[in-house]
């Protein structure tokens, strides 16, 4: 395999340019060879102070330059698909940012093609997994250090939504990274979730009903609850407690310096998901190229992309009906055990 990654990146928007950032200043063993937008001169402006590196609106012809040879996708998630298929043709290492594919049926057609081709090429944008918290979390669900997860408790709190976030992002957008975590520290397939509409926040744009509270159960009987609350005004908060046959543990509380100062006391609250886990995409997009390098992935692969979109799917069928939604899954291929 080369030395150096040469990265197409895919969408220069929120997340895309957060990420050539990282890679131009941070990353190690990687540099942004191209971007792709549509807004050509988004992918312009994105490339500025990047030597070598070209501004492009087609992906197609970013995949097809002979400078390029991994791709990092950040578009938003309906236009996944198509990227993901001629990127896997061309064998080249693939960071796609979640969700995998918007439903789990063209996720499903994601795995198949990498199972086809034979390896993984694929790791989905998880971050959490990199968090040091979360992974310390999983470390004592693992060792069995307190006894039994018996339960885990989610809250998910966004200032505001962008516009066109709509009901179903709620799942599909946000509860997504949920499901990921629930399934990464418990090492389970999660098999019913549920989603009750209670009382709306009048801070909701028209058609959203925020908070929700989703309901999930892993194979092994562990229960999760989520709130979901993505127009809660007062910062950006991710933070879980669980609970364990011997003691509770907590991650995701503010850090940071505890300031008392005319006549009152407090921090500050984490803004946004930039703040709250820069540090855990720098980790992921570091261990992704690290693996890549080696011709390997170094995070969550395309099965979890999959897994995570039928979650969504049930989710989102679950908002309709109130009940509680089996989630269906295919049989995991061996590629991925
Ligand atoms: C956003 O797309 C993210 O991925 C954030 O981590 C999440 O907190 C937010 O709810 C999503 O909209």
């Amino acid at each position: 395999m080369t030395e150096t990654l040469r990265v197409a990146v895919i969408g220069a928007g929120r997340m895309g340019a957060d990420h050539i950032h990282r890679l131009n200043k941070r990353i190690h063993g990687a540099e942004v060879a191209a971007v792709v937008d549509v807004d050509l001169a988004r992918a312009q402006a994105a490339i500025e102070g990047i030597p070598g590196a070209v501004a492009l609106a087609d992906a197609e012809e970013a995949l097809s330059n002979g400078d390029v040879n991994a791709v990092l996708i950040a578009t938003p998630g309906f236009l996944h698909e198509d990227i993901l298929l001629k990127a896997i043709a061309k064998d080249i290492p693939i960071l796609c940012e979640k969700p995998l594919t918007p439903d789990a049926q063209s996720s499903w057609r994601i795995v198949q093609a990498e199972e086809e081709l034979g390896h993984k090429r694929i790791q989905v944008g998880f971050m959490r997994r990199f968090d040091a918290e979360y992974a310390a979390l999983g470390q004592v669900i693992r060792d069995r250090e307190l006894g039994e997860l018996l339960m885990l408790h989610h809250q998910h709190r966004n200032p505001s939504t962008p516009p066109g976030f709509t009901n179903e992002m709620l799942i599909n957008d946000s509860v997504v990274h949920e499901f990921d975590a629930i399934r990464f520290f418990t090492g389970e397939e999660i098999t019913s979730v549920q989603v009750r509409l209670g009382k709306p926040t009048k801070n909701a744009p028209a058609g959203q009903h925020d908070p929700q509270h989703v309901l999930i159960e892993t194979e092994s009987g562990v229960l999760a609850d989520v709130e979901i609350y993505v127009n809660a005004k007062f910062g950006y908060e991710v933070a879980t407690q669980a609970s364990f046959e011997e003691g509770v543990v907590s991650i995701g509380g503010d850090h940071g310096p505890y300031v008392r100062s005319a006549g009152r006391w407090g921090g500050k609250v984490t803004p946004g998901f930039e703040e709250r886990f820069g540090a855990a995409y720098d980790v992921e997009i570091q261990a992704w190229v690290d693996a890549a390098l080696r011709g390997e992935i170094g995070g969550p692969t395309a099965w979890d992309g999959y897994a995570t979109a039928a979650c969504c799917e049930a989710g989102v069928e679950a908002q309709k009906n109130g009940e509680k939604v089996t989630v269906k899954l295919h049989s995991k291929p061996a590629l991925y055990s």
